[in-house]
């Protein structure tokens, strides 16, 4: 007789009740197979891969002690979620994880019952759980009732001022709670800061060593009873942390690979925790797949990748990315000028500031990932005499938005923000968009926020940034590679408020705020074998708008037409007030403004969102036609 293989346990789990009936050395199999799964899958997909295998275990632990989705399992950025998302039947379609009409790359309250919370921007986890556990003893959702609330953080993640705002609230409420702090020592980056250090000094501290010795105790899984299971858990429970002193019952640190401790743990927080409870668990990022464990990033997020070299498949691309083209052309400024300094809030790698601080170390600041202190800190710094660069990604500016109104606007102070990843952005989807910034800054008064339309563009208004010293400047680019130009040799700084005319025609102008610079472009190459020749303009500027410039457009053309890729409420928006105060509208002139559709766009290739932005070359040319055409049936009818 041959020995048939045996089938794969995971091919029995459709959710996660089918976890409960397995016994632990079951489980253990479970996670062996859900981590090879979790491997093939994003082999295929590209996307998060190492945070996901640092979780594989405490994903099935979790699973198999609690009772989602009645219990809440919050995964904190959830980044990590695939391994859940496979064991709450998700399996069937985690290869279709990032692409258009696939799976969310992050939790997705839309997308199934055992994601409660969505997420992808950091921090908000233990929040979300206490307003679930809040919900909970108020009587809310009467119909399926809600358990046990646990959010699952990250060490980075932890850096955050929100983290601490919803300890102090649950220390305070003194609720039911679990916290599980995964602590695998690495943001995206190595992790920074006095936090960190104290985690890893809990880490290397005695605590762990104790539980070593509790566990060691245990005769086997199958005997945690509930006595035993009580026992553990006030054996572990340790005075004096930080935890502590917020009010969280302190359990860890644990090893999060070994089931034999994260099970009988659990289940003793499961029937014996009353109020906060917060259980540290050590981890190891990208986990049981070599590539991404020795990776500087330990394999946080990756393209498609060969599964046994781990070797990614990229297209190779000339044309410089306007990251790296932004931190060249800073670095050259600071080679000037001592008092350029730049902040990075825990993404060094993502807005090429690691390449800043190889040059300059002690110029650079990563506050870890705490975009707020990140935004005060620099209006500090820029009070102080410097000239602070700002680098975030658009999306994640907005966390610090009160601090950019009230800490740098009103005291009109020069920090300058470099706003990376600004529109759409591609599988990461609607939470990583940077889709407002236009219109968040450009209400706000002494602003000067520029767009580049292009990589040169962009190392002239890092020039423009560095010399502004009246108060504070903004400049946005997209994520991606440039167009490909000959680049300056050094960045001149622009005349603040003056846009450029790219070329002329007549009867309709198109002003571009931006990249899509070039689908205009390329829009009247079409357009003028048609024989349409429109006016182009680069605004270079939403703010101050170039009136002279805007205002001879309107006199010159029967249309104008404005693009941007932003929310409305930006540029556009701005130009039609323009108008309209200065009576433009009264003496006829046809104004179209193309900007994002009011709604998220949800993950998809760049190509594919562009198209349903409306914002492609074609896109351009059908809104010129409509109105051309538009015009001449009502020449026809006069
Ligand atoms: C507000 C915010 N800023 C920045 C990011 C980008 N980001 C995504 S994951 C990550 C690191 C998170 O580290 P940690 O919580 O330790 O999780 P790990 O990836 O190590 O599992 C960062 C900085 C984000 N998601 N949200």
């Amino acid at each position: 007789m041959t020995d048939r293989p045996a089938t794969p346990l995971l091919d029995t789990i459709a959710s996660p009740a089918d976890l409960r009936g397995l016994s632990d050395r079951q489980l253990r199999q479970v996670a062996d197979e859900l981590r090879a799964e979790t491997i093939s899958a994003v082999s295929e997909t590209g996307g998060h891969l190492g945070a996901g295998l640092g979780v594989v275990e405490l994903t099935v632990a979790l699973h198999a002690v609690f009772e989602a989705p009645r219990d809440k399992i919050i995964w904190d950025v959830s980044h990590q979620s695939y391994p859940h998302k496979i064991l709450t039947g998700r399996r069937d379609r985690i290869r279709t994880l990032r692409m258009k009409g696939g799976l969310s790359g992050f939790t997705k309250r839309s997308e199934s019952p055992y994601d409660p919370f969505g997420a992808a921007h950091s921090s908000t986890s233990i929040s979300a759980a206490l307003g679930f556990a809040v919900a909970r003893d108020l009587g809310g959702a009467p119909e399926h009732g809600i358990g046990d609330a646990i959010a699952v953080i990250g060490d980075g993640s932890i850096s955050a001022g929100m983290a601490y705002e919803a300890m102090n609230n649950a220390g305070h409420l003194k609720k039911r709670l679990i916290v599980v702090l995964n602590d695998n020592e690495m943001s995206i980056a190595p992790p920074v800061g006095a936090m960190s250090a104290y985690l890893s000094r809990l880490y290397a501290g005695k605590a762990y060593h104790g539980l070593k010795d509790a566990v060691r105790l245990l005769p086997g899984p199958l005997q945690e009873g509930a006595k035993r299971a009580k026992d553990l858990f006030k054996q572990f429970t340790l005075g004096g942390t930080l935890f502590e002193e917020l009010g969280f019952s302190y359990i860890g640190p644990l090893d999060g690979h070994n089931l034999d401790q994260l099970l009988p743990v659990l289940r003793g927080v499961r029937s014996h925790a009353h109020g906060p409870v917060l259980l540290h668990v050590i981890t190891q990022k990208g986990k049981g797949y070599r590539p991404a464990e020795g990776a500087a990033d330990k394999g946080h997020a990756t393209g498609r990748f060969d599964l046994v070299t781990g070797k990614q498949h990229k297209a190779p691309s000339n044309a410089p990315s306007y990251t790296k083209v932004f931190a060249q052309a800073l670095i050259d400024e600071a080679s000037r000028d001592d008092r350029v300094v730049a902040v990075t809030a825990a993404m060094p790698d993502g807005t090429g500031l690691n390449l800043f601080a190889e040059r300059f170390p002690a110029r650079c600041f990563d506050v870890a990932i705490a975009e707020q202190h990140g935004v005060t800190f620099c209006a500090g710094l820029a009070a102080g005499g410097m000239k602070p660069f700002c680098a975030m990604y658009s999306t994640f500016l907005q966390r610090g938005y009160d601090q950019v109104v009230h800490d740098v606007a009103i005291q009109r102070l020069p920090v300058r923000f470099a706003i990376d990843r600004a529109g759409l952005v591609g599988a990461d989807g609607a939470t990583h968009a940077g889709s407002f910034d236009i219109a968040y800054l450009t209400n706000l008064p002494g602003f000067v926020v520029m767009a580049a339309a292009d990589e040169a563009e962009l190392v002239h208004m890092v020039a423009t940034a560095a010399a502004h010293d009246e108060g504070p400047i903004a400049f946005r680019y997209p994520r991606g590679e440039g167009v490909g130009l000959e680049m300056p040799e050094r960045g001149v700084p622009l005349q603040i408020g003056k846009g450029r005319i790219m070329r002329e025609g007549a009867d309709i102008a198109i002003l571009s705020f931006g990249t899509r610079l070039s689908e205009v472009l390329a829009a009247c190459e079409t357009l003028d074998q048609q024989g349409i020749a429109p006016t182009v303009a680069d605004a270079r500027f939403a703010k101050p708008l170039d009136r002279d410039l805007i205002l001879q457009l309107a006199r010159h053309h029967r249309v104008l037409i404005t693009i941007e890729e932003g929310a409305v409420g930006g540029f556009g928006s701005h130009v039609a007030q323009l108008l309209s105060e200065e009576g433009v509208f009264d003496r006829g002139l046809v104004f179209r403004s193309m900007v994002l559709p009011d709604i998220f766009i949800d993950q998809a290739s760049p190509e594919d969102m562009y198209a349903v932005a409306g914002m492609n070359a074609a896109d351009i040319v059908a809104r010129v036609r409509a109105l051309v055409d538009a015009g001449a049936n009502a020449a026809r009818r006069a």
